[in-house]
């Protein structure tokens, strides 16, 4: 047994040497250098890459004892969660992940493949780049690995055996408090911008929203529905014209499929409310709005025909299909419901979101922030009338920003 030791630049090359299977990737025997170059809230990425061929490179991505945007203590188990996430989703879709090359519980790390061809999706919808295979990527991906790991697949008892492996409280904990419970209180982590705040007093008024939010968080404590990613936001996907990987699955818990189809959707729709403070131009505003609601209706899309299909596939004899549509359509509006809490929390909560952050007019970013509140809220309250992804969608097109309010609060 190895003992855990935080890496530095310096110790990261040395960890690289020390593994001879790790040496291939480097060739020649020349100098290997190593730079942090983590961007994200919670761990330390380090990029490992030859000086003579710097495209000859990997990551070593390491949890720390504490949380790297608030210094708050946490397991380290989430590399071993990581590590077992891309295990079971590596059988169904080895191909939207990226390669894992080593994986050492006691450093509490994990060595992969840097994928320095593809970007952040997060800052390519800021660009408005446009994702040809995002829709049926994502799709295929969330079909696959939610089915096989739903009851609807497993039987009861290898089910039990997963989710037991699953137990993931600390991070589980984290979103229960900054998704579902700390926006709509008074709490020292919230924040948000001052522009919005009588929108913001509204929200927490709404007796509706909450009762809804409070359904919606008991669904993610109680229902273990298959195994779900737990935090696929667009700042968990990798991505170029041709080719789209998932990362990040230190979340992982069995929980509500549609937290996470309602990641994707959610951040899809707070990318479309940051146009509105981004891009300026209204007919180009407009297109890649419309192309980004068009993305929402074909992830879902290519979601649910290749999740019944594979349904469908196991004869089963209880299961009618007006059983697999009601399944179904359940799904969408839990979905919506997880998609609008998921674009509040990013606005009002602790961690936010460079989509919105970046927007340099002041103006132009409290019209974004108040349109993806109102679109959020509207998911939540809404989602019950929602039987196609197009219901979906049209909540949102048909959504305005509050802001500027014409009566302030007195
Ligand atoms: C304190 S961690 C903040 C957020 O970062 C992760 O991406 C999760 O979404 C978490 O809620
Ligand atoms: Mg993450």
């Amino acid at each position: 047994m190895g003992e855990y030791e935080a890496l530095n630049e310096k110790s990261a090359v040395q960890y690289v040497r020390s593994h001879p299977e790790l040496q291939e990737i480097f060739r020649s025997g020349g100098t290997i250098l190593a730079r942090e170059i983590g961007d994200g809230n919670i761990n330390m990425i380090y990029e490992v890459y030859s000086q003579a061929e710097p495209e000859r490179s990997l990551l070593i991505k390491q949890a720390l004892p504490t949380i790297r945007l608030t210094g708050w203590p946490l397991t380290l188990d989430r590399m071993r969660i990581e590590a077992r996430y891309y295990a079971i989703a590596g059988q169904y879709v080895p191909h939207l992940l990226p390669r894992i090359y080593v994986y050492d519980p006691d450093m509490a790390l994990i060595v992969m493949e840097n994928l320095n061809r593809h970007l952040i999706m997060r800052k390519g919808l800021i660009q408005r780049r446009h994702y040809p295979r995002f829709a049926e990527d994502m799709g295929h991906f969330l079909a696959q690995v939610l089915y096989h790991t739903s009851d609807l697949h497993l039987d009861g008892e290898a089910k039990k055996a997963l989710v037991k492996e699953f137990i993931n409280p600390e991070l589980c904990k984290i979103t229960e408090n900054l998704v579902f419970t700390e926006p709509y209180i008074e709490h020292e982590n919230n924040r948000w911008n001052e522009r919005i705040t009588p929108q913001v007093r509204a929200l927490r008024a709404d007796q509706a929203l909450k009762h809804q939010m409070r359904a919606l968080k008991e669904d993610f404590l109680s229902k273990a529905q298959a195994l779900i990613h737990g935090d696929l936001h667009t700042g968990s996907v990798m991505l170029n014209e041709s080719d789209t990987r998932i990362i990040d699955p230190e979340f992982a818990f069995f929980g509500p499929a549609g937290f996470d189809i309602g990641a994707v959707i959610g951040n899809l729709l707070l990318s479309y409310a940051s146009h509105e403070g981004h891009t300026l131009d209204a007919e180009v505003r407009q297109d890649y709005q419309a192309y980004l609601l068009d993305m929402v209706v074909d992830v879902w899309e290519n979601f649910a025909w290749e999740f019944a299909n594979l349904w469908a596939a196991e004869a089963d004899e209880t299961m009618p299909p007006s059983y697999r549509r009601a399944y179904l359509q359940k799904l969408l509006q839990d979905t919506a419901g997880f998609a609008g809490a998921k674009m509040m929390r990013r606005i009002i909560g602790l961690a936010h979101v460079i989509d919105l952050e970046s927007i340099e007019d002041e103006e132009g970013k409290a019209l974004s922030m108040s349109l993806g509140l109102r679109i959020g809220q509207r998911l939540v309250l809404e989602r019950e009338s929602i039987t196609d992804a197009r219901d979906l969608v049209y909540i949102a097109a048909t959504s305005r920003p509050l802001y500027p309010f014409r009566y302030e609060e007195s």
